[in-house]
């Protein structure tokens, strides 16, 4: 891709009714505002297809230069994953303990979050994302990426989707700092962690904050 002419193909979709569209949008709406991030799961396995088939859906995002700068690590080894849950805690607790600072630590005290992230070894599904910050060849020549943030922001989005609607519950998890994932999962230098997600079905006594969204009116203006 990288460098080729541009050779454009045909793109002829089936226009969906407008009537159709409404109908759907409102579903998927309703749908959707039923997400919440889960930081309690069950141990219950669920399908590695499932996952996959969200990480495929995560790898149709749109992306800078049409370069997906991602990686899906998926982390089955109880022992890597136990390496990780030390770690993140480690940080975690300089973090919680002075590190954030007064002023982040009361945004993040209704979410009720604490450096304990037992998410990393109890969920049946462990994703960690990388974005990759250039193009590495195996003759180890390199090229440039570009909207790294951007794509791999928007493909995380799709990925968190597609895991709800599969009836699935996720954790966009970002311990910081990061860098000790490249050591434990033995990722290329041009890869950068951007977040931990661990998947599954909430924990059957699992609580989240009483968080209420913005309403349209409130993000929305209009020109
Ligand atoms: N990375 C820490 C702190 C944290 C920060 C934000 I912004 C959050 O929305 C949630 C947590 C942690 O993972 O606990």
């Amino acid at each position: 891709m990288h460098g080729q002419p541009y050779q454009p193909v045909p793109y002829r979709p089936s226009r969906m009714s407008a009537d159709e569209s409404l109908v759907r949008a409102r579903e998927l709406r309703e749908r959707m505002d039923e997400r919440r991030t889960v930081r309690m799961f069950a141990p219950d396995p669920v399908p590695e297809q499932v996952v996959l088939d969200a990480i495929a859906v995560a790898n149709t995002a749109p992306s800078g230069a049409h370069q997906q700068p991602w990686t899906f690590v998926l982390v089955q080894d109880p022992e890597v994953r136990r390496r990780i849950r030390e770690a993140a805690e480690e940080e975690e607790r300089l973090s919680y303990s002075g590190r954030l600072g007064e002023e982040w630590l009361s945004a993040l005290r209704p979410l009720g979050t604490d450096e304990n992230k037992p998410h990393i070894t109890d969920a049946p599904h462990l994703v960690v994302v990388f974005q990759q910050r250039f193009a590495l060849r195996p003759d180890g020549s390199s090229y440039k990426h570009y909207y790294v943030d951007e794509s791999v922001g928007i493909a995380v989005g799709m990925l968190i989707t597609a895991l709800h609607l599969s009836g699935l519950a996720a954790l966009v998890h970002t311990p910081s700092p990061m860098r000790f994932l490249s050591e434990v999962l033995g990722r290329p230098r041009n890869e950068k962690a951007f977040a931990v997600i661990p998947v599954g079905y909430p924990a059957p006594d699992a609580v989240v904050p009483d968080l209420v969204r913005k309403t349209l009116d409130q993000v929305v203006v209009r020109v």
